[in-house]
């Protein structure tokens, strides 16, 4: 009788690709606030969480590899909320994955595009990733069918928030959630690393896109929904009253600033249960 004999199991090469549409999705979320949740609660829910909060499908070979971006600094119960349904959601999509927290070090105006731009430079020592997901802390995705995945063209995929009544605020909107390939991302010089404080950098990303002669990708409206996680301000990320002129020199700028200007100090790389956390000094606005 063969199939008593004892077969090894498979190794990654040898696995079926995944399908095209993983059987796990589910549609709507419920999303809702545990009080009181913890890290050691997430990690003992995702058993496959691999350290530096990687992850590969166990039983077929991923179509899709994805680094999750989060620019941070003092947002840690958010971040709590946001790894809870993450990581299930990226495992249901049938992805290989990593989750990167870029830590904002000091009490400095904060810079979110520019934390940006270094976990791109970072995710990328690590694993010749196929899609970056751009991703605000305080936003919860409210669908597994808004795939982490990368289209075409650079993706804006926080197209529904509840905030904003579950629609685009406006035509051009491009915050909280978006997704580009490499190349997208080089193509268009990658983000301004001059915006600090609240506002316009957005705004900045969707006209670099543009500008390098790209547009704009979205999911439907029913499936990139989100759900915000209430805030008020944060100290240190005080409107920037510069923005609106920053903006208005955008075409002549992006060439100059961005990817190929980006300079930091790395002060810490930690591989978390859930999480890679870098830790970055960006400096200050000249
Ligand atoms: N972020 C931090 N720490 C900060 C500031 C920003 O981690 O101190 C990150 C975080 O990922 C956040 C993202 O940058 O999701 C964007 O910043 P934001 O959440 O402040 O931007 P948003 O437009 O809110 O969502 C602005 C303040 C709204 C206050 C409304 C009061 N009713
Ligand atoms: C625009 C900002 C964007 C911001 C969007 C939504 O006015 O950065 O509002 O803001 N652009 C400028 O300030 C130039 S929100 O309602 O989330 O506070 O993302």
């Amino acid at each position: 009788n063969l199939s008593l004999i004892a077969r090894p199991p498979l190794r990654p090469e040898e696995l079926p690709y995944c399908p095209e549409t993983s059987p796990f999705l589910g549609g709507p979320i419920r999303v809702t606030f545990p009080p009181g949740l913890t890290l050691e609660e997430i990690v003992r829910k995702n058993p496959y969480v691999t350290a530096g909060g990687r992850y590969q499908p166990p039983d077929c070979d991923p179509l899709h590899r994805t680094a999750v971006i989060i620019p941070h600094r003092n947002r840690e119960q958010h971040l709590r909320y946001l790894l809870y349904f993450l990581h299930p959601f990226l495992q249901r999509q049938q992805l290989s994955y990593g989750i990167y927290i870029i830590h904002q070090a000091g009490n400095y105006t904060f810079n979110r595009a520019k934390l940006l731009n270094v976990g791109f430079k970072e995710a990328m020592k690590d694993e010749d990733w196929d899609c970056m997901f751009f991703h605000d802390v305080d936003l919860i995705p409210e669908d597994d069918r808004n795939l982490y995945t990368c289209d075409r063209f650079p993706k804006h995929a926080a197209v529904a928030m509840d905030k904003f009544g579950y629609k685009l605020p406006y035509k051009t909107y491009f915050g909280g959630v978006s997704a580009l390939t490499p190349e997208q991302y080089m193509k268009m010089n990658g983000f301004p690393n001059n915006y600090w404080g609240w506002g316009g950098e957005d705004d900045d990303i969707a006209v670099r896109v543009a500008l390098s002669g790209m547009l704009i990708s979205r999911p439907s409206i029913q499936h990139g929904r989100y759900r915000m996680i209430k805030h008020g301000h944060d100290k240190g990320n005080e409107q920037n009253p510069r923005r609106f002129n920053l903006l208005a020199k955008t075409r002549r700028t992006w060439r100059q600033d961005g990817m190929n200007t980006l300079d930091y100090q790395l002060l810490a790389r930690e591989l978390q249960p859930l999480y890679t956390n870098i830790t970055v000094a960006i400096g200050t606005e000249k």
